[in-house]
């Protein structure tokens, strides 16, 4: 919906005098058909908007979405430095490419890029990610660690874990992770973590971990593609569950975790990373660019690597796959 219609729809609802706001009212002012006001109705519906409708009265206005504004994320945040610079966009291409942007002009670490919606999400391989308005977390967290490039995946773990953490403490909920950046819910994809970086070919300038979490959709937001392998945390949960609370809690594990990292490197995360993992001491087949390979997950080594086993025997160190998990065992 166009800007200037949204403005025009959403004030008649918060300044008129009446509750109800007739649909001829609307059609009026807005100077459209019935069938248009119907379709701006519904347009808001999807964005998070909860309107009812009466029959001879009109709509009603009951609740506005909870937004992921600065303010909003500020109020009871409790970091020193993740989070404290924010830049809020309603809607982006890519929380990515903004996060690159700021961090190659120099910008503080820490720094959060948040978007209610997103139109060119991206994951791994340039693959889509599924960014609707209001209803995930879509942002990106701008880090600058003094690590040599090669360590910069074990951010993703580290990450990973941090999210389970989070998503523990708000909602209760358990969660598994999968080698190295799916979160799941009974097999169905809840998050995608995306760690690029920017570096010589020795020195990192800046790490960015973006985030994509599937908070409040309901089944039918997702589309064909996504209904038998994404969730939400909504769904599961039975209840809608403020985005702002779980960014705040996900910020606080990301400080705790980040910072005994650099003061202890990687073995401690590694031993929460794995209790939460579920694809380790299982059969699992690995695609990676250059094929597949199917076999016992042994473990990650000391640097976060995987450590695949083939049917023969062979032990592979797996930098970046994809990870389908077999039943066999
Ligand atoms: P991935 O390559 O592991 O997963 C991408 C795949 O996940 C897609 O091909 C599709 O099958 C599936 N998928 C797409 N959207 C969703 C969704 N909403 N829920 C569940 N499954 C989905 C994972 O990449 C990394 C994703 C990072 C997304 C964040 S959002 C903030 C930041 N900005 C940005 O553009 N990307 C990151």
């Amino acid at each position: 919906m166009e800007s200037e219609i949204r403005r025009k729809l959403l004030e008649m609802f918060t300044t008129g005098e009446e509750e109800y706001v007739s649909g001829q009212k609307i059609s009026d002012e807005l100077g459209c058909s019935r069938t248009a006001v119907w379709k701006h109705i519904e347009d808001l519906r999807k964005d998070g908007y909860e309107l009812e409708a009466v029959r001879r009265k009109g709509y009603k206005l009951i609740k506005k979405p909870e937004l992921v504004t600065p303010d909003a994320l500020r109020l009871g945040l409790d970091t020193k430095k993740l989070g404290q610079n924010i830049c809020y966009r309603e809607t982006v291409d890519s929380t990515q490419k903004v996060a690159h942007r700021l961090a190659q002009e120099g910008c503080e670490e820490g720094t959060l890029v948040i978007a209610e919606e997103q139109v060119g999400g991206r994951g791994r391989l340039n693959r889509a990610w599924h960014s609707p308005k209001t209803t995930g977390i879509w942002m990106s967290l701008v880090l600058r660690p003094q690590i040599p490039p090669h360590e910069a995946p074990q951010l993703t773990l580290l990450a990973a874990v941090a999210i389970v953490q989070a998503i523990e403490d708000i909602t209760n909920i358990k969660v598994d992770i999968k080698w190295p950046n799916d979160i799941l819910i009974n097999g169905k994809k809840l998050v995608g973590i995306l760690t690029e970086m920017q570096a010589d070919a020795d020195q990192i300038h800046s790490v960015i971990i973006g985030m994509g979490i599937n908070v409040n959709q309901q089944g039918a937001d997702f589309n064909d593609e996504l209904s038998s392998i994404a969730t939400s945390l909504s769904i599961e949960k039975g209840e809608k569950i403020s985005r702002a609370t779980l960014v705040q809690a996900i910020l606080k594990r990301l400080e705790e975790l980040y910072y005994q990292y650099l003061k202890a490197g990687f073995a401690p995360i590694k031993i929460l990373w794995e209790a939460y993992a579920i694809t380790i001491g299982r059969n699992i087949i690995a695609r990676t660019l250059k094929g597949s390979i199917e076999g016992l997950a042994k473990g990650i080594t000391p640097e976060g690597t995987l450590m695949l086993e083939d049917l023969e025997g062979k032990m592979h160190y797996i930098y970046s796959a994809d990870i389908e998990l077999s039943n066999n065992k």
